[in-house]
């Protein structure tokens, strides 16, 4: 079988990559002159890496500051400017993408209505910051976002270092691979890719995994690395490299963006674990819970059958757990003690639905990419989906 000829990125590499994703968030590395436009790079190098070193040391140094000053009264922030920042990708399909008339649709936003929904009973008030991998940790750091919604991987050094806190889980995935089926007709395991080029993006869960897949395995690639989703996948549509690997999910919404999606086939292995949520940052408990139980509300509420069209009429449900869940019972502080208003879930699933129809609308049956629901079922329905009470 023969492979692209990849050529390693400097200093992008996987294999240079040791985990530091406190640095990456920091340092910003630029990674397009890598791959076809390295004389243009070298020029800027010099400049740049000064420039950026720079920034990097203050940017580190401000850290602590930034994260407090940004993090204390998010909730009063949030209302006197009347809508909430949220950061997304710059375009993954059923994630968040803007649709034909600018309008940002997919899970993520959807979830940011919703969190809108919560606080304003309006799931419209809120604005969009498209962040690629690497801008997002900052952008939620300094304040620039309220809320990270962008198909972003709970992890410990996130969790930690980096200074946020993750609300839960909105998609459980798992990393994969994808290859033109028509140039590697032999290829059916990922078992089967020692020696290849490898699309990835910097600044991601899938860079770090890669490395750890083809080390363990034994099996050499070269990593093909740009910062750019429009960069990753223009390189893999054009044959630049033999693989695209990111979230399974991300796959399937790449694949149909590219010029004969028929042609391309994810192969079976998933190497990761890629539990995706919504973060926000340390340090403001209140907005932490509101958007940890914006999320809980959602999932309850499609297991108590609570949806966009019967939420009025559940109200007068004689099941005491579903009234309790839209503020019916009688002197209820439930809305009132997260700091919102008791119908807060009447008015989230009024905007965006429950769970399950946020998912089959932006990535499930009613969608283009129409991923089952799997591990993202309820676990009533053999999924891992579960959300501790609303009571
Ligand atoms: N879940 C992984 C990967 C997330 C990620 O950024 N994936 C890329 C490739 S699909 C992406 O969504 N890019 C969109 C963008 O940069 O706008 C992580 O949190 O590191």
């Amino acid at each position: 079988m023969r492979f692209v000829n990849g050529r390693q990125c400097t200093g992008n590499g996987a294999g240079s990559w040791s985990g530091a994703e406190v640095g990456a968030a920091f340092t910003h590395e630029k990674d397009q002159g890598c791959l076809g436009s390295r004389g243009a790079c070298k020029a800027e190098k010099g400049l740049w890496v000064m420039k950026h070193i720079a920034i990097g040391i203050l940017g580190a140094a401000a850290l602590g500051f930034m994260a407090s000053a940004a993090s204390a009264g998010t909730l009063d922030t949030v209302k006197q400017k009347g809508f909430i920042q949220c950061g997304v990708s710059t375009g993954l399909a059923g994630f968040s993408a803007p649709d034909d008339k600018g309008e940002w649709q997919g899970i993520d936003a959807d979830f940011c209505r919703a969190v809108a929904a919560a606080v304003f009973g309006d799931g419209t008030k809120v604005k969009f910051t498209p962040l690629s991998a690497k801008e997002r940790f900052t952008a939620l750091q300094s304040g620039e976002v309220d809320i990270l919604s962008r198909n972003t991987t709970w992890t410990i050094n996130r969790d930690t270092a980096l200074g946020l806190n993750f609300v839960g889980v909105t998609y459980y995935d798992g990393q994969g691979f994808m290859i033109n089926a028509k140039k590697l007709p032999g290829v059916n395991s990922a078992l089967q890719l020692s020696g290849a080029a490898v699309c990835v993006q910097s600044g991601t869960t899938t860079e770090l995994n890669l490395a750890d897949y083809f080390k363990s395995n034994k099996m050499e690639y070269n990593p093909v690395v740009f910062e750019k989703l429009e960069e990753v996948n223009a390189a893999y549509d054009a044959g630049r490299c033999d693989v695209y690997t990111t979230d399974q999910s991300g796959l399937y919404g790449i694949r149909l963006t590219l010029g004969s999606p028929a042609d391309h086939v994810v192969l079976p292995e998933i190497i990761s674990k890629e539990p995706l949520g919504p973060a926000v940052r340390q340090g403001d408990d209140q907005w932490y819970h509101i958007v940890k139980w914006t999320l809980f509300a959602l999932i309850n509420a499609e297991e108590y059958g609570i949806t966009k069209a019967n939420v009025d009429e559940m109200k007068n449900s004689d099941n005491p757990e579903i009234k309790r869940i839209l503020g019916q019972e009688a002197d209820t502080k439930i809305g009132t003690d997260l700091g919102v208003s008791n119908d807060w879930v009447v008015n989230i699933v009024k905007a965006v639905g429950n769970y399950g129809e946020m998912f089959d609308r932006n990535v499930g049956s009613g969608s283009p990419l129409k991923i089952a629901r799997g591990i993202n079922a309820l676990w009533t329905k053999g999924g891992l989906q579960y959300a501790p009470p609303i009571r």
